[in-house]
């Protein structure tokens, strides 16, 4: 059963905790989870797919649960969605209701609210291992966010060798602040929670003064979360009896990591993944914390490093490769998109993760960078430099625009567009808002007489990330 913790048999013998999951100050004993989420199953059993819009409150996890009981795909949508983006997602993932929380404009689907005190003892069939559990919406180097659609049995693997490498069992109390529409919140957070059988507490945003009287045992973060932890020395104390501190999402920066560990005496975790393939690569709780490195391949994972020429480089801890994984957590292909599934998934399995790597003697991995300057990491959040270009482009006061992710010390990168024409920055910011997610907008827009270009007239981005 993928959420096994839920199992009604077990819950009706007493296998119950009155502080299941802990979220915008709403406690979910486990039989109001099973209870209420299962009435949701019965109300959206036989749809196809539906949108749950993710914001982190007991309606988006009694619904996506509920739509795991039945058996129906959830497409977690942005719980800051802009209007072209929640039309985008609506119409490529073929949802046919609103399940949750209601939109601003439901875009002329029926929204079916959650009824938090509804219950239903109704048992269910466990859904085969190979059905889509969620379809998540990710950016890429060009064009709209692209469905990834993920399995139930990619989601129980990935669980299962995350629990064996950080050791973490029902004992856990595990808190996060993060997003519920991404793998990081999502799919380990709430999903390896109800898996594993841990209490769980979202602390609606990840600050540190959240974190730190929330009292876990178990920690999750994005640099941005731990940057802003190490630069608190109260909120960092109050972690120190933690058991795990776990980033990941972004690369932690090591100056970063080694405050954290002076502050906490504790060295965080880091492991590395991505919408496609999930977790893939951990540091271990019995074993080498390396600054700077993300781990070893988990339990069914494997990883291969390759050059231009399509050969393996050498695991020398120095020879850069483009990383590639393959494993049970990898899917299958996009969404409507096998073109774009071509150009990353390999008819043997292998998925080319757009990262490149290093690999050392002892199969340590660590992520140098990335192949495309069009892929910004923001506060953990992936954003293509495209899609906010079409969106400024859409603005009658923008004639060219080009978008760059500059180094920032607390977002890792920070988006900023150039943009040829008569707008103001502020009302550019503000429209980039309303159109995708508000995290996609640009923190900064530089408005110049010309964007730097080739002889061919593409915009010479690397040029421009170093404008300042
Ligand atoms: C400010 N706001 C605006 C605005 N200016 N809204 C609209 N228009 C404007 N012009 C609002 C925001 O909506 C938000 O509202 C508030 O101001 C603060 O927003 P922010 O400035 O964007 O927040 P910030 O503090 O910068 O966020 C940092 C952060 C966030 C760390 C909290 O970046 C974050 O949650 N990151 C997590 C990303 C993540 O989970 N990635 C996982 C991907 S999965 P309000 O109301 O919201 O406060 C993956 C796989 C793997 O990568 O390996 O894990
Ligand atoms: P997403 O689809 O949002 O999951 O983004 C996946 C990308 O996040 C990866 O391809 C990496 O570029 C980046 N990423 C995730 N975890 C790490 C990490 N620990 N270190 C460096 N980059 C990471």
């Amino acid at each position: 059963m993928l959420l096994a913790s839920l199992n009604p048999a077990a819950v009706a013998r007493g296998a119950e905790i009155a502080d299941a999951v802990d979220i915008d100050g709403v406690r979910l004993s486990r039989s109001d989870i099973v209870g209420g989420a299962t009435s949701v199953a019965e109300r959206v059993a036989g749809a196809e797919r539906v949108a749950v819009l993710a914001t982190p409150s007991p309606a988006t996890v009694l619904a996506i649960t509920g739509c795991l009981i039945a058996g129906v795909t959830a497409v977690p949508v942005p719980a800051d969605v802009g209007a072209a983006e929640r039309v985008h997602i609506l119409k490529d993932s073929g949802a046919r209701a609103w399940l949750g929380e209601k939109p601003d404009d439901t875009e002329g689907l029926p929204h079916i609210p959650v009824r938090l005190h509804a219950r239903s003892w109704h048992r269910y069939p466990e859904p085969p291992g190979d059905s889509t559990a969620l379809i998540l919406y990710t950016s890429g180097t060009t064009g709209a966010p692209k469905g990834v659609p993920i399995r139930r049995d990619a989601i129980a693997a990935d669980i299962d060798a995350l629990a064996e490498a950080w050791q973490w069992t029902p004992e856990d109390k595990l808190v996060h602040g993060l997003p519920l529409y991404h793998v990081h919140g999502l799919v380990l957070g709430l999903l390896g929670s109800l898996r594993i059988g841990n209490r769980f507490v979202h602390t609606g945003r990840p600050t540190p003064e959240a974190y730190a009287v929330a009292a876990g045992t178990l920690y999750f973060g994005v640099p941005t979360v731990w940057s802003r932890i190490a630069a608190d020395n109260s909120a960092a104390g109050a972690l120190s009896g933690a058991r795990l501190l776990v980033s990941g999402s972004a690369p932690l920066p090591v100056p970063v990591f080694e405050r954290l560990s002076d502050l906490t005496g504790i060295r965080p975790i880091e492991r590395y993944g991505a919408t496609e393939t999930l977790i893939t690569i951990s540091t271990r709780a019995d074993g080498e914390r390396r600054p700077g490195w993300v781990g070893l391949p988990l339990t069914g994972i494997e990883t291969r490093l390759l050059d231009d020429d399509g050969s393996e480089v050498p695991h020398d801890g120095e020879t850069i490769g483009r990383l590639e994984v393959r494993g049970p957590t990898v899917f299958d292909g996009y969404l409507n998109r096998p073109d774009a599934t071509a150009e990353v998934l390999s008819p043997d399995g292998w998925y080319h993760t757009g990262d490149v790597a290093v690999i050392d003697a002892d199969g340590m991995h660590r992520i140098v960078g990335r192949e495309s300057v069009d892929l910004i990491k923001t506060g953990g959040f992936r954003v293509g430099a495209q899609e906010v270009e079409t969106a400024l482009l859409g603005h009658p006061g923008v004639r060219e625009a080009a978008v760059v992710g500059v180094p920032d010390d607390d977002l890792g990168q920070r988006i900023v567009a150039y943009v040829v024409g008569d707008a103001r920055p502020e009302e550019l910011i503000d429209f980039v808002a309303q159109q995708l997610s508000a995290h996609k907008r640009p923190r900064e827009v530089r408005i110049v007489d010309a964007l730097p270009r080739n002889a061919m007239g593409k915009v010479l981005k690397k040029e421009l990330a170093q404008w300042d």
